[in-house]
């Protein structure tokens, strides 16, 4: 069933699972899955922008991901300055704003160089936000968010009492990030993983069996069709729905 009028979701976030997987299926080393990841997202951006999403965060790489092997990081940090070789002039060409999140201090200098570069060069751009999650943590996002808010406090900037969720909200990551409507995890598994825990307190989730290197846009438009078509249902019961059913 298709539905032409229910909106795009304004704010998708992806776990692009299944990489390593997909390469070793393939007798291949889990770095060529990383590399045929970013064509996927690529491909991701692109349809993302096409079919209306405002706000676009995908999981690049974790806090727990500082653990593998060094030689797997390696070639997982030369991807962002790859994926911008390619992909800024098209962002700045078709108005993305580009964004990111986490501790970026942790990454190698060039890396986060790349990543300031390609936020400043898109920083007056105002259509589709693409944000990238590096070094990221969800609880560390909220922890930080909590060490701002104390700071402003015993400053005297701000009342203990006064403290409501979209203040604490203002001082998470990003101050302007919506919540998430979808979050997507591809790689058949079913976990948030750490992934922006504040922000998707009332997302709808979808996961999907396909490996991030295969996800294709029919795959992405079959998320926020199940996305549209729950989003639908909502406050109704089941009585209500059957009531209203033509
Ligand atoms: C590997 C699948 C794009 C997930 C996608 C540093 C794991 C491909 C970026 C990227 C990665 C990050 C920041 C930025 C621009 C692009 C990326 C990493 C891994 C880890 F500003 N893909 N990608 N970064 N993979």
């Amino acid at each position: 069933m298709s539905c032409d009028t229910s909106p795009a979701p304004r704010h998708v976030a992806i776990v692009m699972d299944g990489n390593g997987r997909w390469a070793e299926r393939r007798g291949l080393a889990r770095t060529q899955g990383h590399r045929a990841g970013v064509e996927a997202v690529r491909r991701t951006v692109r349809a993302a922008r096409e079919l209306g999403v405002g706000w676009l965060t995908l999981y690049a790489f974790s806090s727990e991901n500082w653990k593998r092997p060094k030689r797997e990081i390696d070639v997982l940090m030369s991807l962002p300055e790859e994926f911008f070789d390619r992909e800024l002039p098209e962002a700045i060409e078709k108005n993305v704003r580009i964004l990111a999140i986490g501790r970026l201090s942790r990454l190698p200098a060039r890396v986060r160089a790349a990543v300031e570069d390609a936020v400043q060069r898109t920083a007056h751009n105002d259509g589709m936000r693409l944000v990238f999650a590096l070094s990221y943590g969800g609880r560390a996002e909220i922890v930080d968010a909590a060490r701002r808010l104390l700071q402003n406090c015993n400053a005297g900037q701000l009342d203990s009492a006064a403290l409501d969720e979209k203040i604490f909200a203002a001082h998470l990551d990003l101050a302007e990030m919506p919540d998430v409507d979808l979050l997507i995890r591809t790689g058949a598994e079913q976990r948030v993983s750490n992934f922006l825990l504040w922000q998707i307190a009332y997302a709808e989730i979808v996961c999907s069996g396909v490996m991030w290197p295969d996800f294709q846009r029919r795959h992405f438009e079959s998320a926020i069709a199940e996305y549209q078509r729950r989003e639908r249902r909502f406050g109704l019961t089941g009585a209500q729905l059957r009531a209203a059913a033509p």
